[in-house]
């Protein structure tokens, strides 16, 4: 079905399923290794481009690809790459367009290990780093040097929730011949298009709302431009970090729901955000959908909704973090997020255990934060977990 003009819901159900000889109207699994020639001039001419086809599933495997048009469909891209996990598409990218000797921005309060594999192994490589507050504007033209190639923005960022400014730091790029990509996770396409305020690039961990149900990990990347979507392909084939077939039938069947889920898990993310925000245990609360998050207008502005994560500090820091932490029954205490449940994790000793304690204090990472995601269970149900595992704090 061509969904060019079709609407965002139309487009998850719809977008990139291929016709089926039999009329299934979901993507079977293709599980194969490998693509039978009808003969070798036909496996010649397939290996040079002068046909469309399938090879070997690293290079392509239809179930796969059924993803891939789904999602660059769903953040107006030109195509998309599937990865083995979000880090599979983070390191696809850093490899893909960076050499030795350039240099890359990046937001501060970046996923861990986003920032851990640039400055602990590519580093190695002469590619130099730095990690600044990304939503101050002046902060990232002064961080610019004149061989940065790459600016590297996670917004909203993991878990600090920091909102940048899209289309100004791609403008702030563009002049400098640098490239603009986005790790567009913790949004998902449904409530934030990256591509169409100026960047040239958009990934995913596939792992959270794009998939959904916590049962797989995989990662995808979308370029806006045929040259830049040739140049991913080109290094995940190389670094043989593909997604398998399995796992992209599960992404698409996940995906079908992002709406509806991301919907309703945002619905409920806004009146526990605001119930925290009025408990009076409750030091702080960061969630972008509150007046009093500091990029609360950006957020309004550049994204159609304000998504299901929340950090909040307890007045009692790290340790009441942890009472609570320990005292939930709903809420599963596990890293990861975007899924159906509602998960509960300690950042500072969890996700971000990597970085130096200073670098986590100027991300705006204390010890005492605590990260929710919020999932789409009954919202009283919620609240009276979090209620009871709160009135244990002393
Ligand atoms: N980008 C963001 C914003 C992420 O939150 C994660 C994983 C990744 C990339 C990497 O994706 P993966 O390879 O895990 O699919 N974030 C996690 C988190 O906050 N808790 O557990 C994993």
């Amino acid at each position: 079905m061509d969904t060019r003009n079709s609407g965002f819901d139309t487009k998850l159900v719809h977008a990139g399923i291929p016709e089926d000889p039999y009329g299934s109207v979901v993507t079977p699994i293709y599980q194969t290794s490998t693509f039978a020639f009808k003969n070798a001039q036909e496996g010649a001419d397939r290996f040079a481009g002068r046909e469309a086809g399938y090879i070997y599933t690293r290079i392509g495997n239809p179930t796969t690809n059924a993803l891939e048009q789904n999602v660059a469909a769903l953040e107006n891209g030109f195509g998309a790459t599937a990865m083995s996990s979000g880090m599979g598409a983070v390191s696809t990218v850093y490899l893909a367009l960076l050499s030795s000797g350039d240099h890359i921005v990046s937001t501060g309060s970046v996923y861990g290990p986003s920032r851990g594999l640039m400055e602990k192994h590519l580093s190695r490589f002469g590619v130099a780093s730095s990690y600044v507050d990304t939503t101050d504007l002046d902060l990232v033209r002064r961080s610019i040097r004149p061989n940065t190639r790459l600016i590297y923005v996670e917004s909203p960022s993991n878990p600090a929730m920091h909102v940048t400014d899209l289309k100004a730091v791609a403008e702030l790029a563009h002049a400098q011949g640098a490239l603009l990509v986005v790790d567009n996770t913790f949004a998902s396409p449904y409530l934030q298009k990256p591509l169409d305020l100026g960047a040239d690039l958009v990934l995913h961990s596939v792992t959270k709302f794009i998939n959904g149900h916590a049962d797989i990990i995989g990662g995808v990347v979308i370029a806006g431009t045929a040259e830049l979507h040739a140049k991913i392909r080109n290094m995940m084939v190389n670094l043989g970090c593909n997604m398998d077939p399995h796992q992209a039938y599960l992404v698409s069947r996940g995906l079908k729901t992002l709406s509806l889920r991301v919907q309703r898990s945002q619905e409920s993310a806004q009146k526990v955000a605001e119930w925290l925000e009025a408990h009076p245990k409750v030091a702080w609360v960061r969630y972008i959908g509150l007046p009093s998050h500091p990029q609360h207008e950006l957020a309004r502005r550049q994204m159609t909704g304000f998504g299901a994560m929340i950090a909040f500090e307890l007045k009692g820091g790290l340790e009441a973090g942890r009472t609570v932490m320990d005292h939930v029954h709903l809420a599963g205490l596990a890293v990861s997020l975007g899924g159906v449940e509602t998960l509960i994790s300690h950042p500072a000793s969890m996700t971000h255990a990597g970085m130096a304690g200073e670098d986590r204090v100027a991300a705006g990472i204390s010890d005492g934060l605590v990260r929710l995601s919020i999932g789409i269970e009954t919202l009283e149900d919620i609240l009276q977990d979090l209620s009871q595992a709160i009135d244990h704090v002393a």
